[in-house]
């Protein structure tokens, strides 16, 4: 349609928005024919920066693009918003311990999720990239309760893309020939890279393979510690894969995937795969009208299913933790 779509960022002039924002704007979220309004939050001391951003956007003179608005208070950068992609958090400082992580962050995601939830428009969709990614997920979600659920998402998307760019180097195939890759449990080092459903060229990815070691002690460790790879080989850490995933992510949700493969999105557990409700984890995910829907029926082997329990335990833990804190 011609009314323009309504879609918040925050962390909007961080390294991942300066990639992400100018993408959103060229239509790669929603389309050729789709006009976007962008609503930047950003805290008050990054307002400058942001401003030069906005600059930067001004001057590509996107013809897609039909307002931008900044703002440091959720509540008014969020009025009518439809898609809402929350990139912003307090990251990890030298001697921070992990429920002081879990803590500053919970400040934040409890006042996001109440502002969407005063003031998004009805069919909003949010997407969380911002760590840790699927625990903030929850927190928002929590403190939004007039909003389903089932808007509320966290990216795996990279861990997942970062999964078939492995598998087809492994079989020297190109990457539009893998297929069913799925991501399970946290975006953390204790996610879940599953091999056994996924296929190559059509065929199953394990037989074309061959080779357990690989899978076991190259393919999982390297998908699961590339964020850190990264941040060792480039001096900080992933931005534009980053921004390309929590793209394709939001546009998958929004136009739906493609007949016969899946995508991993971290969704509320609704207990599938005995993976009790609570958390926000990472399934094979499909996508019809706006709705996704989690792909039912994998058989899963003990090895996969140790692992995916493991990465649910950490997830549980850290809502434990939060819980503890007030912030669900
Ligand atoms: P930057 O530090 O460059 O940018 C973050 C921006 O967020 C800053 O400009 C900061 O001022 C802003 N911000 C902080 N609190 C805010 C608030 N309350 N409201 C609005 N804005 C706020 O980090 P960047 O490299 O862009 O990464 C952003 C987040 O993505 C980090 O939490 C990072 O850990 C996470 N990542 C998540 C990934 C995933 O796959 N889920 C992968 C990449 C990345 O590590």
């Amino acid at each position: 349609s011609n009314t323009p779509v309504k879609v918040a960022v925050t962390g909007a002039a961080g390294a991942i928005c300066y990639n992400l924002l100018f993408r959103i704007a060229a239509g790669e979220l929603l389309g050729p024919e789709q006009p976007v309004e962008l609503r930047l939050l950003e805290i008050t001391p990054a307002l400058k920066a942001l401003e030069g951003v906005v600059m930067e956007l001004d001057d590509c003179a996107f013809p897609l693009l039909s307002k931008v608005e900044i703002g440091d208070d959720a509540n008014t950068v969020f009025d009518g918003v439809n898609l809402a992609m929350l990139v912003g958090a307090r990251p990890r400082s030298k001697g921070m311990e992990r429920s002081d992580l879990l803590e500053a962050n919970g400040a934040i995601f409890t006042v996001q999720g109440r502002a969407l939830n005063d003031h998004a428009a009805d069919d909003v969709k949010v997407l969380v990239t911002g760590n840790p990614a699927n625990t903030n997920a929850l927190i928002a979600m929590s403190n939004a309760p007039d909003i389903p659920n089932r808007r509320f998402n966290a990216l795996t998307r990279l861990d997942h893309n970062r999964a078939v760019a492995q598998l087809a180097q492994k079989t020297g195939v190109s990457v539009n020939a893998i297929s069913q890759m799925t991501i399970w449990g946290n975006h953390s080092a204790t996610q879940y890279p599953d091999v056994f459903h996924a296929l190559v060229d059509g065929r199953p990815a394990a037989e074309v393979v061959d080779d357990q070691d690989w899978v076991e002690n190259d393919f999982l460790p390297t998908v699961q510690k590339r964020g850190a790879a990264i941040i060792d080989a480039r001096g900080a850490s992933s931005a534009a894969s980053a921004a390309n995933a929590t793209i394709e992510h939001m546009r998958d949700w929004v136009r739906g995937t493609p007949a016969n493969d899946w995508v991993s999105m971290s969704v509320p557990s609704d207990g599938s795969y005995g993976i009790a409700e609570g958390v926000i984890t990472s399934y094979p995910c499909t996508v019809t009208d706006g709705e996704y829907s989690i792909v039912e029926g994998l058989e899963i082997d003990a090895f996969s299913r140790e692992k995916i329990d493991a990465s649910v335990a950490e997830l549980n833990s850290e809502r434990e933790a939060v819980h503890g804190m007030g912030l669900l």
